[in-house]
């Protein structure tokens, strides 16, 4: 089948200096040289060379334009792709967009220039997703990671450790197919140590890609405390805006606030519960029950208390709903006389002193967060990758199906049951760059992009 050819507005709507109108397929250098009128046709132009001309079209002229030539295979899709830069605003764009598909082109879909790169080779689907990242990236962190990622920093170590299975399977067939013969034989307790060696490495990447989940999603951080701690007053502090209410009064908060704030080079989703107690009005109580159910999905807990008052029974309480969390305690009000002292399994946590009110001390908070989360290690790491939830589940199971292997393995039972497993894991890890995943989920991934890209 011949492929279409494709042309959409690359650059962002709106006023610019100059937008740009990307075309690419097969026939995208004939297509765009029926609307241009240079010094030559565009066909004669070398490769990776810019043509000073005009868009005209009935013989009126659209615009003044630079038109960049690429033949295939050098473009961003593998095939021939013309880039017209005309100038910026978004009538005169899409005038020289109509012209170029009334002389054949049509319009691309979301993400169809990534898709048709990723279907030529261009990339790998890991690195297509890194392009919608990096798109959308909101700190220097993610961007750096994004980056890595499109550079092909996931799908490597991932294709390496599915050959290594590949490898380990086609071990076994032979061991199957020739039980007589004396091949080079895959002992047991070889097989076994190279399942323990690939488990340990999907561990690994499974490690860091929860780290690279904290640093582009933000960490999920919960803030609770008992009424009147100053708890809104920190998520206000930490935004520096007056987005949750303040006052004197206990039970001030009803219902949960959320605020996304940066703290140095972490990103911390804040949700700021009502406070805690024995004692609470039926309203508070719903209250206190959303704040249970945020602190089970929270990535992190501020558990505040007021330094001027005593540490007591509620507090205990408190932190028995939170104790198997990453759980941060604040010390807060240190403006005024200290008189909390830390008891038992509180006195073992990390803590900040600091003051919501006055915002003193929220570096300090930041210095902990950091160091609990290791995330100062991965940010400054250039050769981490960011793993989505996709890529994700796809190291889940095959880290299930090589555990199983390893309990099959262990039970004596005929190596060709474990071959099943290595299949399983094998088509798991094929999916992250795209090698064995369906082309729904293909399509799923490209529709996330703009369109132009
Ligand atoms: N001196 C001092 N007062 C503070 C500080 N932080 C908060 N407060 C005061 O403590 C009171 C309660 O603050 P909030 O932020 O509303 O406390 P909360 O924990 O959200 O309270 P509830 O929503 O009722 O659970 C207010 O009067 C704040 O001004 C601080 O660092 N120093
Ligand atoms: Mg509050």
């Amino acid at each position: 089948m011949k492929e279409t050819t494709i042309a959409a507005i690359a650059t962002a709507p709106g006023e610019g200096g100059i937008a740009v109108i990307r075309v690419s397929g097969t026939e995208a250098i004939s297509v765009c040289d029926r609307v241009f009128r240079g010094k030559k046709a565009l066909a004669d132009c070398p490769s990776h060379t810019l043509a000073y001309g005009h868009i005209v079209q009935n013989d009126t002229i659209l615009d003044e334009v630079l038109a960049g030539v690429m033949r295939a295979p050098r473009s961003y899709t593998g095939e021939d792709v013309v880039e017209i830069s005309c100038h910026g605003g978004s009538y005169i764009a899409r005038s020289v967009l109509s012209a170029i598909l009334s002389s054949g082109a049509v319009l691309a879909t979301r993400g169809e220039f990534t898709k048709r790169a990723f279907l030529n080779g261009k990339m790998d689907l890991s690195q297509a997703e890194a392009v919608i990242d990096l798109i959308q990236a909101e700190s220097d962190a993610a961007v750096t990671l994004s980056v890595n990622q499109l550079k092909g920093r996931l799908s490597a170590p991932i294709e390496a450790i599915r050959q290594e299975i590949l490898h380990l399977a086609a071990g076994l067939d032979v061991m199957a197919d020739y039980p007589d013969e004396d091949v080079e034989e895959t002992t047991t307790a070889e097989t076994e140590t190279t399942l323990k060696e690939l488990i340990l490495k999907l561990k690994d990447m499974q490690g860091e890609a929860e780290q690279g989940r904290l640093i582009r999603e933000g960490i999920n951080t919960v803030i609770v405390g008992k009424p009147n701690v100053g708890k809104s007053s920190l998520l206000n502090s930490l935004s520096g805006t007056d987005r949750a209410l303040v006052t004197q009064q206990a039970g001030t908060t009803r219902d949960v606030i959320e605020e996304s704030v940066r703290l140095g080079e972490l990103r911390l989703n804040l949700f700021d519960t009502a406070g805690i107690r024995n004692e609470a009005e039926a309203i508070e109580e719903m209250g206190i029950k959303k704040a249970k159910e945020y602190v089970e999905r929270a990535d992190l807990v501020l558990f505040v208390l007021d330094a001027s008052k005593t540490f007591d029974a509620e507090d205990e309480a408190i932190l028995e709903i939170v104790k198997n969390k990453n759980v941060i305690v604040v010390l807060n009000k240190s403006d005024l006389e200290r008189t909390c002292r830390l008891t038992g399994v509180a006195a073992k946590l990390p803590q900040v002193v600091l003051s919501a009110k006055y915002s003193e001390g929220l570096s300090d908070l930041e210095e902990i967060v950091t160091a609990l989360f290791s995330l100062g290690k991965i940010t400054q790491r250039q050769d981490a990758a960011v793993i989505n939830l996709r890529h994700k589940q796809a190291i889940s199971e095959a880290l299930s199906a090589l555990q199983n292997a390893l309990a099959t393995l262990g039970a004596g039972m005929p190596t060709d049951l474990l071959s099943v497993d290595l299949r399983i894991a094998i088509e798991a890890l094929g999916t992250i760059d795209g090698q064995t995943v369906s082309e729904e989920i293909v399509d799923e991934i490209f529709s996330r992009f703009c369109l132009g890209k």
